[in-house]
């Protein structure tokens, strides 16, 4: 069964790199909607392109029975008086627990309902996050140094940014 994916690989983006990862890079250009101040956004744009954040995933052809497990590296910055964070997102239809692994730095998931309620916990080096079902998701970087963090969910996550983008975690 070819489909059924096995392998050890090390536990951080290097390691997932070495073992042909699919990276996917998120720069501030992509990204200016998620912070309050666009004079800032636009100063930052006038001299360079940051990436904000980059996502490592092992390049299989996941079935929904399998494991979404990816390593995300937020490096540190600040766009205005706001620290660089993922976009966020729901997991939809149906909405699937994620769990998630600090392994470097120091941050926040900011965690939101569709009824608006709003949470945050730590995500750093060292700590386990659970997100139930039902809570969106994004992670902020309040450190000086990247923060890396593992996450893993069901496969059968559909990934909906425009609702959570909607809520926007305020
Ligand atoms: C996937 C999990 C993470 C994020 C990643 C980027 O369900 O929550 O791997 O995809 O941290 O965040 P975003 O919001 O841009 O997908
Ligand atoms: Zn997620």
């Amino acid at each position: 069964h070819a489909h059924e994916p096995i392998f050890a690989i090390p536990f951080s983006p290097a390691g997932y790199e070495k073992y042909g990862a699919h990276v996917t890079r998120r720069r501030l250009s992509q990204l200016r909607h998620l912070y309050g101040d666009p004079v800032a956004v636009d100063q930052i744009l006038a001299r360079e392109d940051p990436v904000v954040y980059e996502v490592y995933e092992m390049p299989y052809p996941y079935r929904e029975t399998d494991l979404l497990i990816n390593i995300t590296v937020l490096y540190p910055g600040r766009v205005g008086g706001e620290p660089y964070m993922t976009k966020g997102h729901f997991h939809a239809e149906p909405d699937t627990a994620e769990a998630v692994i600090g392994l470097e730095g120091d941050g926040e998931m900011l965690l939101q309902r569709r009824d608006g309620e709003l949470r945050k916990v730590p995500v750093s080096e060292g700590t386990i996050s659970y997100a139930g079902g039902g809570w969106a998701h994004r992670v902020v970087n309040t450190g000086s140094r990247p923060l890396v963090f593992f996450a893993v969910s069901g496969a059968n996550i559909v990934h909906d940014y425009e609702t959570a983008e909607r809520l926007n975690f305020s």
